[in-house]
């Protein structure tokens, strides 16, 4: 079949067509939801025809596959990112164009996929979209929420939450793979018998619900890969029956279909908080279970029956434990339903998972209840015991008498089951996300492990995708580094580089400083539309956008906008460059604390507004429900870039990469990817401030810090804290702060006060925030900045990050190197 044709004539006549055919009406008639369906329906033809080429490839050649199973994928929206790896932008936006149409008020109708959190769900959906670009044979695995993270609206200064219901009117992208539906099995008992000598263990009495697949196609940019979103979606398999309806038991029925349903009904909105909820245990169960049969269902399909060759054909790659089910579920079904021997799958699994690892709060550390997980997924709970046998005997061969150590090893200790351990022990490959964090891995976290199985130990820096994160979000910078260095860069984003020498070239400047002027014009608008907030795009723009976490440390930030408030309000000569501070940020419901900060945010705002002096060179501005979209418009408006997490708590961040990108300097800590950001560009092109790791590490093993002290010896953080309470910041509810306040000062429970050393790093906050200003004032000085930043992100691009993962964990083939049809 010949393929079809997608030039400008045609995109215009296929979208001409399509809305004569769904709707009925002209385009002229039709509404811009309707001309959105259209377009991305053509679209979505274009990436079908290469489905089909890039299947094909893959099951003739036959290479191993990777399946990247993670509970969150924070995709953002689809129709730009698909267009501009179609390499077919040019065509879009001219054919719409010449229908009378501007295509950026086509691509807003779109709504956004927010199946995720933060910074974990984000990094899968930069990965989907290097693994496509690199030809890299790949499917990710999880769950289809009906409903994605909360919306986010400011009412009165404080965070209401709304329903996210992106589905409302159908998503174009998907398309439900019925042959592919499976059963997950809950609850119940197992029986054991004998059959034929062999032990055997049959569940009995569970319930089931559906699992229905549907797949979103990531199309690689210029590449032949299309590699599918699998997501799952839970349905009840009991239909309501009418003939039940005279009987009176159709209420109960349908209470049933509900319980199943409620599995992929909303994702939960606490990231890096543990809580032992059996949903959530549902879930993270539901999809795991769901994507493994099919997995070995695909595999004896392509490749062989022979399941000790699993491990050649098949990587499971876990994004943290939530998945980490995906271990004792590959045994059950190699065992209960393969016929395999213990000790043949426990190889197996050995070899066919690997994990990553993206926190080391303890707080964060996925454990489950035993008994949960007992009435729950019984057959999976023996299993798991098994294999905590099996591994206490062998650490016991380690550690003789060591019980501390075997129990802070162990899978199941004092009735939980840790789902880290279970991860480390049974996986080949546990990484950390940035050099840091992976030393901090191996010297603290998993220290005894490491000293079993140094070898399974590795550190990937995060990356992010250049393509949607500069050429989509950036355009005009980007054209600018395309006539300045040409488009090797895109294939070969550390070329970048090459712009370096641009830094000392002052027209080029002054064409980065036009193109950043413009894109804060562009976050001006956007604000004013959406919130009616005026602010000055001559103002320097200082973002922090980021989860709200009191590790992130947007309290800092914060207390030092109030001591510049101060600093004018008591100095009527104190000058400083006027600057907007802007925050994003999405505190979880239940997270008392972190709703605080951002009702403090706002407080702050308000102040400032109200006096005249203060509100000429200095603005707050709250950026509501930041969330993917909205992102593409802030992060190319910044100049400045906070990252401000207490050394040690921040695995990488990848915020700070895409300011980066985009020409912010990073003012922030010697954590996470900071310290390899502050590499690439050296220590004169960032702000480093504060505390380095291992001090802060010293600091809590010590536990003598007393916040106290610098709260009485520094006068411009006391009065800053006292006009947290006194009506100075919320006049109208002077008590509205006071745990916060007592936070930053007091220790609960033997913890001491300020637990992420807000005040312990202000003075040095401070200093760099006064470096950071004269630094501005000095436009040259400041230009030269940002275009290094620009210049040495290419390293951050998550295709460098896919390759180091291909090359030292997967070891995949890219799909062939036929010639492109295009
Ligand atoms: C915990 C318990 C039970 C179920 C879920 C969870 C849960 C859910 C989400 C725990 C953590 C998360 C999210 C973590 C996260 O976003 N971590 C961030 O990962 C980024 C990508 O590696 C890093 O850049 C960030 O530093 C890290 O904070």
């Amino acid at each position: 079949m010949p393929a079809t044709k997608f030039d400008k004539e045609s995109i215009k006549n296929t979208i001409i067509g399509k809305i004569q055919r769904y709707n009925g009406l002209t385009i002229e008639d039709a509404s811009k939801a309707q001309i959105y369906r259209a377009v991305a329906s053509t679209v979505r033809d274009q990436i079908m025809q290469k489905v089909l080429l890039s299947r094909e490839t893959r099951k003739r050649q036959k290479g191993k596959r990777l399946y990247y199973l993670s509970v969150e994928f924070l995709m953002g929206r689809s129709m730009y990112c698909n267009m501009l790896n179609l390499l077919s932008t040019k065509e879009y936006t001219e054919a719409l164009k010449e229908l009378g149409i501007d295509i950026k008020d086509i691509l807003k109708e779109e709504p956004e996929p927010g199946l995720g959190n933060g910074g974990l769900g984000r990094l899968a959906a930069c990965f989907m979209d290097s693994l496509s670009s690199l030809d890299l044979p790949a499917m990710g695995c999880t769950i289809r929420y009906e409903y994605g993270l909360f919306r986010q609206k400011i009412v009165d200064g404080q965070q209401v939450e709304l329903p996210d219901s992106w589905l409302e009117n159908g998503n174009v992208w998907e398309t439900a793979a019925m042959e592919d539906a499976c059963e997950v099995h809950f609850g119940g008992y197992v029986e054991e018998t004998e059959i034929n000598g062999i032990k055997r263990y049959i569940p009995r009495d569970y319930y089931t619900v559906e699992a229905v697949p549907y797949d979103m196609p990531v199309v690689g940019y210029d590449a032949t890969a299309v590699n599918p979103l699998r997501m799952w979606s839970a349905r009840s398999p009991k239909k309501l029956d009418l003939g039940s309806f005279g009987e009176g038991h159709y209420v109960q029925a349908s209470e049933e279909i509900e319980l199943a349903e409620a599995i992929s009904k909303v994702l939960y909105p606490e990231d890096r908080h543990y809580e032992g909820k059996m949903l959530r245990l549902k879930q993270h169960y539901f999809f795991t279970s769901a994507s493994l049969q099919y997995i070995l269902k695909e595999y004896k399909r392509t490749y062989s029956k022979d399941m000790s060759k699993l491990p050649e054909k098949v990587v499971i790659h876990i994004n943290d434990t939530h998945p980490g089910m995906a271990v004792p579920e590959l045994m059950r079904l190699l065992i209960d339903e393969e016929g395999l021997g213990w000790d043949e799958a426990s190889a197996i699994v050995q070899k066919t998972i690997a994990y990553t690892n993206h926190t080391i709060m303890s707080e964060a550390l996925e454990k489950w209840p035993v008994n949960m997980v007992q009435q729950l997924l019984p057959r999976i709970y023996q299993i798991i015991c098994e294999m905590n046998r099996r591994l206490c005997e062998r650490l016991w061969n380690y550690f003789p008498g060591d019980w501390d150590r075997i129990a802070r090893m162990a899978i199941v200790s004092y009735d939980n089951i840790h789902m880290a351990n279970m991860c480390v022990a049974m996986s080949y490959s546990v990484n950390g996300v940035s050099k840091l964090h992976g030393e901090i891995l191996k010297e603290e976290t998993f220290h005894d492990y490491n000293l079993v199985m140094p070898e399974k130990f590795s550190a990937i820096t995060n990356g992010i995708t250049h393509r949607r994160w500069l050429m989509s979000c950036n355009p005009e910078l980007t054209a600018l580094i395309n006539d300045s260095i040409g488009t090797d860069w895109i294939k070969n984003p550390e070329k970048l580089s090459d712009l370096k020498p641009f830094a000392d070239d002052a027209a080029f400047r002054d064409k980065f400083a036009v193109i950043k002027m413009h894109n804060k014009e562009r976050l001006a608008k956007m604000l004013k539309e959406r919130q009616n907030v005026e602010i000055d795009p001559q103002f320097m723009f200082d973002v922090q956008a980021k989860r709200l976490h009191e590790y992130k440390r947007q309290m800092l930030n914060a207390l030092h906008i109030l001591v510049l408030y101060n600093r004018i309000v008591n100095d009527e000569s104190f000058t400083m460059e006027p600057r907007v501070f802007i925050f994003g940020a999405k505190a979880s419901p239940g997270y008392y604390r972190a709703k605080q900060v951002i009702r403090m945010i706002c407080a702050l705002s308000e102040l400032i507004e109200k006096h005249p002096r203060a509100r000429k060179m200095l603005r707050v501005v709250f950026l509501e429900n930041y969330d993917v979209s909205s992102a593409e418009v802030l992060i190319p408006a910044a100049e400045v870039s906070e990252q401000l997490s207490t050394a040690s708590k921040e695995a990488s961040g990848t915020g700070n990469m895409k300011f980066m990108m985009n020409g912010a300097v990073t003012i922030g800590t010697m954590d996470g990817a900071n310290v390899e950001i502050s590499e690439q560009v050296g220590m004169e092109n960032i702000y480093i401030f504060g505390m380095r790791s291992d001090t802060v590490r010293d600091m809590y093993r010590e536990n003598t810090y007393n916040p106290m002290t610098i709260y009485e010896s520094n006068h411009e953080i006391r009065q800053a804290m006292t006009q947290m309470i006194d009506g100075t910041l919320m006049p109208g509810n002077p008590a509205a702060l006071q745990d916060l306040y007592h936070s930053l000062l007091l220790g609960s429970w033997g913890s001491m006060g300020d637990s992420y050393f807000v005040l312990k790093d202000f003075g040095s906050y401070s200093m760099a925030q006064r470096r950071l200003n004269t630094d501005y004032a000095n436009r040259e000085k400041w230009l030269k900045m940002a275009v290094i930043n620009t210049a040495m992100s290419g390293i951050f691009s998550s295709d460098r990050t896919i390759k180091e993962y291909n090359d030292t964990i997967w070891h995949l083939t890219p799909l062939g190197t036929e010639k492109k049809k295009k």
